[in-house]
């Protein structure tokens, strides 16, 4: 349990971070090594899935301790059940809100991502009060060492103890196997339980927010009057065909969502940066994304030096060798490295040297 959280939250953190870095952190964030949000952000959701049969089991050990009498004894018993309550309680909501939305299920009146983050940060000082609270307990088993175990054992509990671990050890493994492939794609063909499987949607790859759901269909259809937008020191506007004229480049990068689902794809079309230069932008000028959607969270983006003069960040017109469909990001979407899906701007509009 205590490896699940502490994982679950420094990959949360990455996870954070890499799409809200604070200002002055922008151009550093790193556009290497091309999977780390891939792989921090599927160990992430693996530790969060893995973390909930691991909560039951625990709560289901320690609920007698509920009704204890009287209910408080002394100032550090009283520390430690409002310690218990706190930790409880944010254990049981970052855990059932965070699986709820690797399903896109919303069932709650507020925002998820800054409540899920705010209730991770209430979960962790709760578990170090409970810690410090539980210090001389813990002290005192690890000096007993293998005599407390024997103690434990002498009680009754080994047998029992040791298939309650072994449950628990099958379930961990069964809906971990069962999920996460749809991130680990070598097991993919057990992805049994996961919301997403790697190989499902157009072109071979998944799709969160569909060209229909964000209301851009009329606009892609319109695509002979569509512009890309170059606004910069020395501005300019392109078409379709003017940007498949320019060089092309082909990278391999993956979409790797928030929710935990992940895939490679190749994707063919102009580096950013050959647009920045041609509108002027200096060496360490950022950049700012519009879509075509009118409203949408994911409606902008921005992205920091690094990314934008990075060679594999493209503004991508093909996917595995193909136009891009409309539900891909038609006619033109971004793909750079290291980047949460959130990101990854599709149906581009305008580009914007900053
Ligand atoms: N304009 C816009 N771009 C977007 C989104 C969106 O809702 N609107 N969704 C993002 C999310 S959450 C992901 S995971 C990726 C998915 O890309 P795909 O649908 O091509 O697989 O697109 C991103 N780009
Ligand atoms: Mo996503």
């Amino acid at each position: 349990m205590g490896v699940a959280v502490a994982v679950c939250f420094a990959t949360g953190l990455v996870s954070h971070y890499l799409q809200h870095p604070p200002g002055w952190a922008v151009d550093i964030a790193p556009s290497r090594p091309v999977w780390g949000y891939r792989f921090s952000q599927g160990l992430h959701v693996a530790s969060g899935i893995a973390a909930i049969p691991l909560l039951l089991v625990k709560l289901w050990a320690v609920y007698p301790r509920l009704f204890v009498w009287p209910p408080v004894r002394s100032v550090r018993h009283a520390l430690e059940r409002a310690s218990v309550a706190v930790l409880v309680g944010a254990a049981t909501f970052q855990l059932f809100s965070g699986l709820l939305n690797t399903v896109q299920w919303y069932p709650w009146p507020f925002s998820f991502v800054p409540v899920h983050f705010a209730v991770a940060w209430l979960l962790v000082g709760a578990l170090v009060l409970h810690l410090a609270v539980k210090w001389p307990d813990i002290r005192a088993h690890w000096r007993r060492g293998a005599e407390a175990t024997a103690a434990l054992s002498a009680e009754g509990a080994g047998p029992d103890r040791r298939s309650l671990l072994l449950g628990l050890a099958a379930a961990v493994g069964a809906v971990t196997v069962t999920t996460v492939g749809q991130s680990f794609t070598p097991l993919k063909s057990l992805d049994l339980l996961a919301p997403r499987h790697p190989d499902h949607g157009p072109q071979d790859l998944p799709v969160n927010r569909t060209a229909a759901a964000a209301g851009v269909l009329p606009a892609v259809r319109a695509v002979a009057d569509w512009r890309l937008e170059v606004a910069g020191p020395r501005p300019f506007r392109l078409s379709l065909d003017e940007l498949r004229a320019l060089p092309q480049t082909e990278v391999e990068l993956p979409i790797a969502c928030v929710e935990g689902w992940s895939k490679n794809a190749r994707w063919t079309g102009v580096r950013i940066k050959d647009l920045l230069e041609r509108a002027g932008a200096p060496p360490g000028a950022r950049l700012r994304v519009e879509s075509l959607e009118v409203r949408g969270t994911y409606r902008v983006m921005e992205m920091g030096s690094e990314y934008a003069h990075d060679p594999l960040t493209l503004l991508a017109l093909a996917l595995n060798g193909q136009v891009l469909s409309a539900d891909h990001g038609y006619p033109a979407r971004i793909i750079a490295p290291n980047r949460p899906g959130v990101l990854q701007t599709k149906w581009v509009a305008r580009l914007e040297v900053r």
